[in-house]
Order: structure tokens, then sequence, then C-alpha cells
């Protein structure tokens, strides 16, 4: 499944209409011929081919798996079943999720190609941020999501044999956790050729992170959780790149990087990518101050952020604790109750703690990893970047050898000020 099949070619802009009209659901769904039908090839992210055709009646997007790394071209080689991973995954979470998920129209297994609606007017959540524009609703839809998610995946929703089903079919992505192992848990922390940064101005804090011990165990021990700890099926790379937005309505995309891992790993790459947004504006400022109040805006994100996820997650599990692993029957007379309720909020305090772990490797990894966002990388003039990936990076460090500074959102906030 994972090779080129005799079936796969890579779709052009020229050869999506004929492919399309071969499917005949799709093609009523564009409407007139496919010679009215106009196609753009919009991919930039880093792996895939995407598609928006716009047809007389409609419009459709069109995902299609390359067999290489697309960022970096043909020498980096990657299996095409991520895209069959990513269909999976919204098969399982879609009914959760709702209108959260883009609705799914069509998956070919030949083709390694998904099909879903197009999502306008929403743009990327970063893009948005960079361009200096805020969206409400954008954090709390985010962890709304990922409660949704995560909790319905969970032992706390269903029989352990339904998790364990999921286990084994997401264990086969191994391609894109090969990917997060090495270029979010160990790449940052060594001299590894696909490494960059700023240079020579973050010279020194990169050389120093490769020394830190104390850092390298704690980025290693997340790393071991998120291979270890299967709490719930995940995105796997839920950066605020893989989130589009209006300024009403919120939807998360991408999740090809999905496996069965710790639920923090979602929820701290999603914090991370806000606090960078928030150490980036400074360096999108159109003079000296001009970004203040987006600033603070982003940061303010964080306290909703968690605290919509916890409020969810907790009504999640008190009206649908369904599963196996802290089964119902066992909490109704009052003192078992209480207990439990004890036990919920611990259990969504270690998720927290998951959370600024994660979030700071997330941190540490766009700036002296392979792939850097585009929150630091638009800043043209390198002095400034690296001011503002210095301040981030100096968080991050905190984050994961201080974790006991960290219990509560307010903590991240001051301590993000701080840096
Ligand atoms: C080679 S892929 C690099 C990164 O892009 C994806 O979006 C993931 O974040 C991955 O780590
Ligand atoms: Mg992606």
């Amino acid at each position: 499944m994972a090779q080129p099949t005799a079936d796969y070619m890579a779709l052009t802009e020229a050869t999506v209409p004929a492919y399309l009209a071969a499917r005949p659901a799709l093609r009523n769904r564009l409407g007139g011929t496919p010679a009215q039908w106009r196609v753009r090839e919009v991919g930039d992210g880093n792996l895939n081919l995407v598609f928006l055709v716009h047809g007389p009646a409609g419009a459709v997007c069109v995902k299609q798996a390359l067999p290489y790394v697309r960022v970096a071209g043909p020498d980096w080689q990657m299996p095409l079943d991520r895209a069959y991973f990513e269909y999976s995954y919204y098969e399982r979470v879609g009914p959760h999720v709702g209108a959260l998920a883009p609705s799914i129209l069509d998956y070919d297994a030949g083709k390694f190609c998904l099909v879903m609606e197009v999502l306008a007017p929403h743009i990327i959540l970063r893009r948005g941020l960079i361009a200096g524009h805020r969206y409400p609703g954008a954090a709390t839809a985010v962890a709304d999501y990922i409660a949704r998610a995560s909790f319905f995946t969970s032992d706390l929703a269903r029989p352990f044999e339904a998790k364990a089903d999921d286990i084994a079919l997401f264990a086969g992505n191994q391609a894109t956790a090969r990917i997060t192992v090495d270029l979010v848990f160990a790449d940052p922390y060594r001299i590894a050729p696909r490494n960059r940064w700023t240079s020579p101005q973050l010279d020194d804090i990169a050389a120093a992170f490769r020394a830190d011990a104390p850092l390298k165990i704690a980025a290693a021990g997340f790393g071991q959780k998120y291979l270890t700890c299967p709490q719930a099926l995940l995105h796997g790379d839920l950066h605020t790149g893989s989130v589009m937005v209006t300024e009403t309505d919120t939807r998360v995309i991408d999740p090809e990087f999905c496996n069965v891992g710790p639920i923090g790993f979602d929820l701290g790459a999603f914090v991370a990518n806000m606090l960078m947004a928030y150490f980036a504006q400074p360096g999108h400022a159109e003079h000296p101050g001009a970004r203040d109040d987006l600033r603070e805006w982003l940061l303010e994100q964080v306290e909703p952020f968690w605290s919509q996820f916890a409020a969810r997650f907790l009504v999640l599990w008190r009206a649908h604790a369904a599963g196996d692993a802290f089964p119902a029957t066992l909490f109704t007379d009052p003192a078992s109750v209480d207990a439990l309720r004890r036990a919920q909020e611990a259990f969504v305090a270690g998720l927290f703690a998951d959370t600024v772990g994660y979030a700071g490797i997330e941190i540490i990894r766009r700036i002296l990893g392979f792939a850097h966002n585009a929150d630091f990388e638009a800043i043209a003039d390198p002095d400034r970047r690296a001011a503002c990936e210095r301040a981030a990076l100096r968080l991050a460090h905190t984050m994961l050898v201080q974790p006991a500074r960290f219990t509560t959102p307010a903590d991240l906030v001051a301590a993000a000020r701080a840096a």
C-alpha cells in the first residue's frame, strides 16, 4: 500500500479535470463540463499536492500524497499511505467533531487522493496572525476539537478493544511518526544535517541546547511518552498551519501525522504555535509597538484555550463514561463520586503538564530543527528574527527544565511576558 501502485500518478493542474470527471459524485458537485472547471495547485505545506477546483455548481479540494517530502524534493522518499491514515482519522474523529473538521467527499486508495470540501473564505490561521488579524473563537474551537477528538477515541469513552484496533491501524503510519521522532524529539538536540537556524545569531543557544543534559532528558522523556502512552487518537501535527479560519468559523485540517498517543501532544502543538505567533509579532510590526495589542491578545488566548479544553473534556467524561478506563459502574455512591471528581481533575492537571512539555519541544524544533514556521521565517531581517526566536527559546527551555513553575495557564502567560 505504501509504495506507488500501477494506478498512481501525481496529478497536475492539467490532469485533475479528467480525474474528477471519472468520479460521478465529484463531477456532479462541480457541475458543467471539465472544460469549465478552474484548477489551481495551492499546496504550500511540506508534503503534498493540493488542488482547488471550481466548477459552475460547486468546488472541491483535492489533496494527493507525493512519494517524497515536497519541501525537500525526491531525495527524501516518503510512503504514500499517509493519505490513507488521514482518511481513516477523519472517519473516526469526524462524527465527534462535526463542523470543526472539513467534510470528506471521497478517498481514492489507488491514487492516494483525498477529496474534501473547499473551505472558503477561510484562510490558514498562521497566515492571518502574521498579517495582524485576530480570530476571536479560534483558540476555544481548537480546544473543543481536541477535547472531543481525544475523549471519544480514549479508553474513557470506549471499550478497550476499539482503541486497540486504532492502535493497530495507526501503528502503520510509521513514516510520519519517524519524522516526528527524529525532527521533533531528537534532531534539535544533536548535530543533524537537516537542522538549520538563524545563524550566526543563534549559534550559541543551539550549541548550548545540544550540551544541556537536563533539557535533553526532559525532551527525551516526552519523546518516550509520545511512543509509549496511547491515551487517544491524535491529530499529530496541530499547529496554526493546520487550522483554517474566518472571523466566525474554525476548522482543523491535515491530520496525516495521526497516531495513538498522549493527548498533551496535540494540546502542546497548538499552544506552542500561539506562543510563537506572540514572540514573532515584534518582527512583523510596521513600527515599534504597532503589534502590541495583537501580542497581548495572542497571549490572552492561552487561558480560554486551556479552560475550554479542560471544561469540555470533563463534561464529556461525566456524560459519556462508557469505556473500560474508570468504569462508571464503580463510582455511584457519594464518596466514590467525590473521589472520581478529584481523580478527573488530577488527570486533567497531568494533561496540562504534558501540554507545557510538548509545547516547549515544539517551539525548540521549529527554531533549531528542520521544519520552521512562517511566523519567524517571514521576518526578513535576521537580527530581528533571531531576537524573537531567542525569547521563544528561553521560554521553551524553562518549560522543559523547570516544569514545576507551570501549573496554570497564567504561569505560562507570565513566563512568556518575562521572556
Ligand atoms: C518533513 S515534514 C516536516 C514537518 O512538516 C509537517 O507539517 C510536520 O510538522 C513535520 O514535522
Ligand atoms: Mg500538515
